[in-house]
């Protein structure tokens, strides 16, 4: 059927490149390529998404991020190579599973002189830049112009690096304000400065928010107080058939340090914050910033030591202050990613440009009890993905194919008419937003792979393969287990069906797949290599000196 509409096109194509040799005064109008906005936040959860219909994103609706949804494509099923963030990154610049591009995680340092798509795209004379979160650890080649976040970045006052135009050096500022806003605002600015360049563009706008600790701007302070958000049904969850599951650092109630990320207070009428490891964000405040800052938390937590919390109460109110924080750093990035569009519309730009909206991977927002990502379970293995492109993708367009961060630089140099070079190792999403290929005949099945342990939050190192029904996870550092899950029955995946035998066909037609992926993404023996035991007993250590209760499932 493919072959049949190529073959089709291509006829017609010939036959109209024919007709106009022949009539040579009809000038032959240039093909103009597409700019391209990729906007990409850290962590926002696809729940956070209004587009996406969770019952959590009906109470903080994204209107501006949905507006992508409603003039283009929603992905309903893309999903990251490997659930953290610079990981992610480097999967999108290149194209590459982790394994191949060489950032596992996030402690290591990526090769900037590789091949990514920024710099196909620069030699092709596109105009590239990028904006704020990094991530990296090395300075970003294949960019006209850029100007990053120093290292996680942070909320309130963030250090900068760009290029200093005078001296040519490496400069690191702090600047003022809030960074989602600053971010979007020199997003803004470069575009204005670009205008009248001939040359298609394509621009980087990565946000920090809404990464952890969560902290809002000041105009959102207040935002949701009043809102009381769903309680997901696993919050309280035991974790049965899953060890790794529990034996993780990042339950909400039990892992969040109390002043750096649910900005509780010592005692009533104290603006000192709690229990706090990680005070660095708060101090990078300027007096009149903390002074408004205390002023809107300092009746809320006056109220919360009134209240006199204990047990699965305390859980709870926890779990809301953490959402009430997630969703209002979210409230940003949707008033900068309307600024954006706002100013395509008023500049003539909309119909020419790509306007994608992404996040490094999902986030969990209370399931299981968790936040943070790094499992393969759905929340976090997930990834929002919008895209807009007026010229070729209608509205309204819902794709359901499984498709990952790993497609992302093939579409984008399909898009712009650049050759999607062999040893990439997603595929272009182009076809399937044009209505080339059916989103069932895509592919069969995603694999997954995650390599941070030891780590923060401790999650093991695990690797599987998804497909539309059913998910097979092995859990192989420091314990060996595999999980099975059947999404259609158990979309929370709480049930681990590897043991029950009326599955032994589904699990044999899922082992096939996997070694099948890992044979065709090159994953050889040494991807398996075990932790230093000593080191992760080290580490457990450590978590358990900060979390300050012994490591065990959660109980009441
Ligand atoms: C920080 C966070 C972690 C988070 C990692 C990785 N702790 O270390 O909770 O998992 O970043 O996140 S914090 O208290 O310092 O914020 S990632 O998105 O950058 O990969
Ligand atoms: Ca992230």
């Amino acid at each position: 059927m493919i072959n049949r509409l190529f073959y089709i096109f291509l006829i017609i194509v010939v036959f109209q490149s024919c007709k106009k040799e022949k009539n040579e005064v009809t000038a032959v109008e240039p093909i103009k390529r597409p700019n391209i906005i990729f906007i990409m936040a850290d962590d926002h959860a696809t729940q956070a998404i209004s587009a996406y219909g969770h019952p959590i994103s009906q109470l903080a609706p994204t209107p501006n991020i949905d507006r992508i949804a409603d003039e283009g494509a929603i992905f309903k099923n893309n999903f990251c190579t490997n659930s953290i963030c610079g990981p992610s990154r480097a999967v999108i610049l290149t194209g590459k599973h982790s394994h191949i591009n060489g950032f596992r995680m996030n402690g290591n340092r990526f090769d900037g002189n590789q091949q990514t798509y920024p710099k196909l795209l620069q030699k092709a004379g596109y105009k590239t830049a990028m904006f704020g979160k990094w991530h990296l650890h090395g300075l970003p080649q294949g960019f006209d112009y850029w100007n990053i976040l120093q290292d996680q970045g942070n909320y309130y006052n963030p250090n900068f690096i760009k290029i200093n135009e005078q001296t040519q050096k490496v400069d690191t500022t702090m600047v003022m304000g809030y960074a989602t806003d600053i971010v979007t605002k020199d997003a803004l600015q470069y575009l204005e400065k670009i205008k009248d360049d001939e040359r298609p563009f394509m621009l980087m706008v990565q946000h920090k928010a809404p990464h952890r600790n969560w902290m809002p701007a000041l105009r959102h302070l207040n935002k949701y107080d009043n809102t009381e958000f769903p309680v997901p049904d696993t919050y309280f969850t035991s974790h049965e058939g899953s060890t790794a599951s529990k034996e993780q650092y990042q339950t909400v109630y039990r892992d969040m340090y109390e002043g750096h990320d649910l900005k509780m207070t010592k005692k009533k009428g104290s603006p000192e914050l709690d229990h706090n490891p990680w005070t660095t964000d708060f101090e990078r405040m300027t007096t009149a910033q903390c002074t408004a800052w205390n002023e809107v938390y300092q009746p809320k937590n006056d109220a919360f030591h009134d209240a006199n919390l204990s047990g699965k109460d305390l859980d709870l109110w926890k779990l809301q202050r953490y959402l009430q924080d997630y969703l209002a750093t979210v409230a940003a990035v949707d008033e900068g990613v309307g600024k954006i569009l706002d100013y395509l519309k008023e500049n003539n730009l909309e119909e020419n440009t790509m306007v994608v909206y992404t996040t490094d991977q999902g986030f969990y927002l209370g399931e299981k009890g968790w936040f943070d990502k790094r499992f393969m379970y759905e929340e976090s293995l997930a990834m929002p993905m919008l895209m807009k492109y007026p010229k070729s993708i209608k509205p309204g367009t819902e794709v359901t194919a499984l498709t990952q961060n790993l497609d992302f630089a093939e579409t984008f140099l399909d898009f712009a008419g650049v050759a999607i070079p062999e040893d990439m190792q997603g595929q272009s999403l182009k076809p399937l937003l044009t209505g080339l290929i059916e989103d069932d005949n895509f592919r069969e099945a995603i694999y997954y792979h995650y390599y941070d342990f030891p780590a923060f939050h401790m999650v093991k190192k695990m690797y599987g393969v998804r497909t539309k029904r059913y998910k097979l996870i092995h859990v192989y550092d420091d314990i060996d287990a595999w999980e099975l899950y059947d999404l259609e029955k158990d979309p929370s995946e709480v049930n681990n069906l590897i043991n029950d035998e009326n599955y032994n066909d589904v699990k044999e037609k899922l082992h096939t797949e996997l070694k099948g992926l890992q044979e065709e993404y090159g994953i050889k023996q040494e991807e398996f290599k075990q932790s230093n035991k000593e080191q992760v007993k080290r580490n457990y250590k450590n978590f358990e000196r900060l979390r300050g209760k012994p490591m065990k499932a959660y109980e009441h």
